[in-house]
């Protein structure tokens, strides 16, 4: 048998890719996310540009399917179930039928996308049956394995691949193909092909899937291996179930060397149609299996070597952007060169594995008589080997993967170091941006703690202040009420005063009145003798008088005295309740000084707040700014692809 490898070296070998972006308008109705959304096409078409592969492949745009074609497989029911969908006006009329269905959404771009799906995968599988290519691959969605005859489930529409099968055996038999190898690497199981092929002899469908005891979707005893067919198919459906997840790319491997590859061997089919869903792969969100790039390509290759490496792949699952992308990558790589980049890695299988191929080979066997042959495993390494061993090859294959995948966009290079270096000046302005919010933070808990401030203030010491002012206010109202008291007593005394100034000045006149009638009194003695006598007792009646009077005179005065003194008294009282109004009130206007203080900081703080505000949202809009010329760039990246791809047509 001539392999791939071998013929790859006289000529080129013809791969097709075939991707339309028709297919990406089969969306959730309410722009829900979803795994199987229209991103997973977009991104294994942009990778295989970006690394320059499809560059070097034939390009074909997607057909939709006939009617015709599809009722090969499906009833007519279904087929204008489908159709019917781009007619309807309302989501609502689509949402009906897609809950009618297990797993299934649908929109307006649900029909022609379904019709994409499937006629691509046949225009790819008659250009390689013809002859025209070695090999394709039709990156389609909606998937299609599930989808059975009457009915959508598990994302699938129609059964992409099935209408392909019938297709060439029914409506193509001119191209002479007469038995057909349906591999399905898929995580799930392959339902709907396997009951379109059921009693069929002419189509092997094969698929290895994880069915955990009949628990993984789509759930029931469907995928167990003691499936084989019906009727003249009998023995034509072999199945291998995993029972549980964590399978890897020895596993498979496993699985390919003891089961597939000694039964296609036997088949040897005109044609393989890969149900090459990528959901197996590490890092799938559905999967949960670690399948890598060297694991489907080494799959992809050693089916190369039958049918004349005609082989169709067509994308089922797949939910990681990037495993899918890449694994696509990979197997591109691998029908393009027809080799491997290396052909051989240890690694040991589950301990389970072993029991299953086992037990498929015996349920087999009567039907593929290669399987009967004794088994050669592998020895088992013992136990801190083994486990040692799959830690190390994981490593090994994550730094070996990551190591091609990158120098496949090496093409790229110049692009992408401008990316870069956009990435580096939004990553610089993101750490600016993030030190702007530290100091908001910081700023906004300073601000924080000074309300605080202000609040015990108010709760603490404000009251102390409060209560001191209240005690200032107290005492200056006291000191007022003490000063007008102290004022009227003055008035009181100040009239008390006028009186005793008005009987001094009375005192003093009669006195000087009585002086004067003394001195008349003598006068009037020396002019009569006889008169002496009488004058004697009115001068001593008048010196008596002039006593009383001096001694009213003395009270008086000293009454005077006293009144000063009062007076002096409350002179200094007055002085002493003015001093201390004064410092009630000085006390005052410092504490109104000191709260004025405090309200001024307070807005200042507002103030920087509301400009580290604005700072963030200037920063924001630089951000959006960098992020709209990243996206020029990537207009530009795409721009540079296209003339890479034109340059390497005119090469
Ligand atoms: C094509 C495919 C998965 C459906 C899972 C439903 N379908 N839970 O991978
Ligand atoms: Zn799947």
């Amino acid at each position: 048998m001539t392999t791939a490898g071998e013929s790859s070296e006289k000529r080129r070998r013809k791969v097709g890719l075939l991707y339309d972006e028709r297919m990406c308008k089969h969306d959730t109705p309410d722009g829900e996310d979803h795994p199987e959304c229209p991103d997973r096409i977009k991104y294994i078409w942009e990778v295989l540009h970006l690394s320059g592969l499809a560059q070097r492949c034939v390009v074909l745009s997607g057909s939709k399917a006939e009617d015709k074609q599809l009722q090969l497989v499906h009833t007519k029911k279904h087929v204008n179930l489908v159709k019917s969908l781009s007619t309807k006006k309302k989501d609502s009329k689509r949402n009906k039928i897609a809950s009618e269905f297990d797993s299934i959404y649908l929109n307006g771009g649900s029909s022609e996308a379904a019709y994409l799906a499937a006629g691509s995968v046949v225009e790819v599988a008659e250009k390689v049956a013809e002859g025209e290519l070695d090999s394709g691959f039709a990156i389609v969605r909606p998937p299609g394995h599930h989808a059975e005859e009457d009915e959508a489930m598990g994302f699938c529409l129609f059964n992409n691949v099935a209408v392909a099968a019938s297709y060439l055996l029914n409506q193509r038999k001119d191209l002479g193909i007469k038995k057909i190898l349906i591999v399905d690497w898929d995580v799930h199981h392959g339902n709907g092909t396997q009951k379109m092929f059921w009693k069929d002899p002419r189509v092997l469908v094969f698929s290895v899937h994880r069915h955990d005891g009949g628990r993984f979707y789509p759930t029931g005893d469907d995928g167990d291996y003691d499936k084989v067919g019906e009727g003249a198919g009998e023995g034509f459906n072999i199945n291998v179930p995993w029972e549980q997840g964590g399978c890897r790319d020895a596993d498979y491997i496993a699985v390919w060397d003891h089961i597939l590859i000694p039964v296609t061997k036997e088949f040897n089919p005109d044609i393989i149609l890969l149900s090459a869903g990528f959901d197996a792969a590490i890092g799938d969100p559905l999967g949960g299996c670690s399948v890598t790039l060297y694991g489907y390509s080494v799959m992809l290759k050693k089916l190369m070597e039958f049918a004349q490496g005609k082989i169709v792949m067509a994308l089922e699952g797949g939910y990681n952007l990037e495993s899918v992308a890449e694994s696509s990558l990979w197997c591109v790589h691998v029908l393009l060169e027809g080799k491997l980049f290396q052909s051989s890695i240890e690694e040991y299988t589950l301990d389970s594995t072993r029991r299953l191929v086992q037990a498929v080979r015996k349920r087999l066997c009567p039907y593929w008589p290669s399987l009967s042959d004794k088994l050669t495993w592998k020895p088992e390494a013992p136990f801190p080997v083994k486990h040692l061993s799959r830690c190390f090859f994981d490593l090994l294959l994550l730094l070996l993967t990551s190591f091609f995948f990158h120098m496949w966009m090496k093409g790229a290079k110049t692009i992408a170091s401008s990316v870069h270096s956009i990435k580096q000046q939004v990553e610089s302005l993101l750490a600016s941006l993030e030190v702007a919010l530290e100091e908001k933070e910081a700023l906004q808990t300073r601000a924080v703690n000074a309300e605080t401030k202000v609040a015990e203030l108010q709760g603490e010491d404000k009251l102390r202040l409060k209560v001191s002012l209240d005690k200032y206010a107290a005492e200056a109202k006291v000191a007022d009420e003490h000063l007008a008291q102290v004022c009227s007593e003055l008035r009181e005394v100040k009239i008390d005063l006028d009186f005793y100034r008005e009987l001094f000045k009375k005192a003093s006149e009669e006195k000087k009145l009585a002086e004067e009638h003394v001195i008349k009194f003598g006068d009037g003695l020396e002019k009569e003798a006889s008169e002496k006598l009488s004058l004697k007792v009115s001068l001593d009646k008048y010196a008596a008088e002039a006593k009383v009077a001096d001694e009213h005179l003395a009270q008086v005065s000293s009454e005077l005295r006293e009144v000063k003194i009062d007076l002096d008294f409350h002179r200094e009282l007055f002085k002493k309740a003015s001093e201390e109004k004064k410092l009630v009130e000085d006390q005052v206007i410092k504490f109104g000084d000191e709260l004025q203080k405090e309200a001024s900081e307070k807005l200042r703080l507002q103030i920087s707040r509301d400009r580290y505000a604005e700072e963030v949202k200037e920063g924001a809009e630089h951000l959006a700014k960098v992020r709209s010329e990243l996206r020029e760039v990537q207009i530009d990246l795409n721009l540079h692809s296209e003339l890479l791809k034109k340059a390497s047509e005119v090469k």
